[in-house]
């Protein structure tokens, strides 16, 4: 490898690149058409419907995470929203698997959002979600969010908060988003410190509020979460609350599942099922753990799981089940990894879960549920799951103008070096343990 820098943004590249590799990738592929084939699955409408999968990367996830203890920078880390498009143009480019950017205010405020706007459209980017942020002060902030924000005991408090959320609702317009992500830090420490019906209700005073000031063709998503940074109680800490309060905010507040947002072992595929049912589920933050928000790499400890997971949401797809457009949207914290490596690989999971969830055989798995025939039915997800999918991925990727070795070409590219190069003064800017 030499230290030569080139865009891996540039198609040229990218095909260069391709060309060492494509032989042995129409092999693969024709091989596991023939396997697939047998169970009565045509490759190419598999890899067409991959091909069309997307989901939306973080802003924050771009630069390099952090711990509650300390935050080791990254070199060339993005100093600025408009670096942060650039990194993320990259992680499209190399996967054609994540069109949009989830923005997270005010970490992202510039004064020209029609010009970040215009850079993200000419990068071939667009954005999913705004995410408001109520969980910590930004210098100058008339009134502190150390106990509460939209469930604040004092009005004026909650007031402050519901206008942040309205600002984040004008800004998100003016980039073409067409949803608000809420996600609160609030509850309690110590049991009596705060009346738990009371916080409740006035979190559905102030969201009420917010949900008034959606445009007609915008969606709420709540998002839930069991404890961090309050301990004892959050106010909307499981899916129980978020459903409730979407119901009695109305028909376009919807349910946000982070997948780290759970007590351990919980099981989230059946959460995702009555939030189906419920047609609530609004949408994702993808991401892996083993004990709590650990916000690791999407598919890195449980690919079962998210399998699972995508599992029902195939079925739900499969069923046309009403109002099921779940936004899909990573959520992750990168400590000791390159930030664009890391979403590069996690988007290629959530393809990958997708991919294994279409050739389960829907038909055999609904006859063994019928029968109750628990081995086979087990044996039908197994199968599925099992499937070396890879071939299927790389040509949907292939298919699109990407890479077919998203890694590798990002590292012959030199990237990471040109912006070390172009971005010298890293700062800590927002984005740490959360
Ligand atoms: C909170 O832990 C959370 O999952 C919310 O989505 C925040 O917006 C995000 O993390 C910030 O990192
Ligand atoms: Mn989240």
């Amino acid at each position: 490898m030499t230290d030569k820098y080139a865009d891996p943004r540039d198609r040229a590249f990218i095909a260069d690149d391709n060309a060492r590799l494509s032989k042995d990738l129409d092999a693969d592929y024709a091989a596991l058409g023939t396997i697939l084939q047998r169970r009565g699955l045509d490759i190419d409408a598999i890899t067409n419907t991959v091909a069309s999968f997307g989901v939306a990367i973080p802003s924050w996830g771009v630069g390099t995470g952090g711990t509650r203890f300390a935050r080791f920078p990254g070199r060339g880390e993005p100093r600025h929203v408009f670096d942060k498009l650039e990194d993320c143009a990259v992680i499209h480019s190399l996967t054609g698997a994540t069109p949009t950017v989830s923005l997270h205010l005010p970490w992202d405020y510039t004064e020209d959002m029609p010009a970040l706007r215009q850079r993200a459209t000419a990068l071939g980017l667009g954005f999913d979600a705004v995410n408001s942020n109520t969980f910590q002060d930004r210098p100058g902030q008339p009134l502190s969010y150390k106990f509460g924000s939209l469930t604040h005991t004092d009005a004026a408090v909650r007031a402050q908060a519901i206008e942040h959320n309205i600002d984040c609702i004008r800004i998100g317009q003016l980039l073409g988003s067409k949803a608000l992500t809420v996600w609160i830090g609030d509850g309690a420490n110590f049991p009596g410190q705060q009346h738990l019906g009371r916080a409740f209700e006035r979190y559905l005073e102030s969201t009420a509020q917010i949900y008034a000031a959606l445009p007609a063709d915008w969606r709420m998503l709540i998002e839930h979460k069991m404890f961090e940074p309050a301990f004892y109680a959050t106010v909307i800490q499981d899916w129980g609350s978020s459903l409730m309060a979407a119901q009695t905010l109305g028909p376009k507040a919807f349910c946000l599942v982070d997948l780290g947002h759970h007590a351990p072992n919980v099981n989230i595929e059946m959460i995702v099922s009555r939030l189906v049912h419920a047609r609530r589920l609004g949408g994702f933050h993808f991401n892996d753990s083993k004990y709590g928000d650990d916000d690791l790499d999407t598919g890195c400890i449980d690919p079962y799981r998210l399998f699972l997971i995508f599992n029902e949401l195939v079925d739900a797809q499969w069923r046309k089940a009403p109002d099921f457009q779940p936004a899909h949207m990573l959520d992750q914290s990168h400590n000791v990894t390159d930030p664009i490596e890391s979403l590069m690989t996690s988007a290629i999971e959530l393809q990958r879960a997708y991919a294994q969830a279409l050739l389960v055989d829907r038909q055999a798995l609904s006859d063994y549920q019928q029968g109750n025939d628990a081995l086979m039915a087990a044996q039908t997800l197994k199968r599925a799951f099992t499937t070396d999918v890879q071939p299927i991925l790389a040509r949907a990727r292939l298919q699109k103008g990407a890479a077919i070795d998203p890694v590798g070409a990002y590292r012959r590219s030199n990237y990471r070096n040109e912006c070390a190069n172009k971005r010298p003064s890293a700062q800590n800017f927002g984005g740490g343990i959360v």
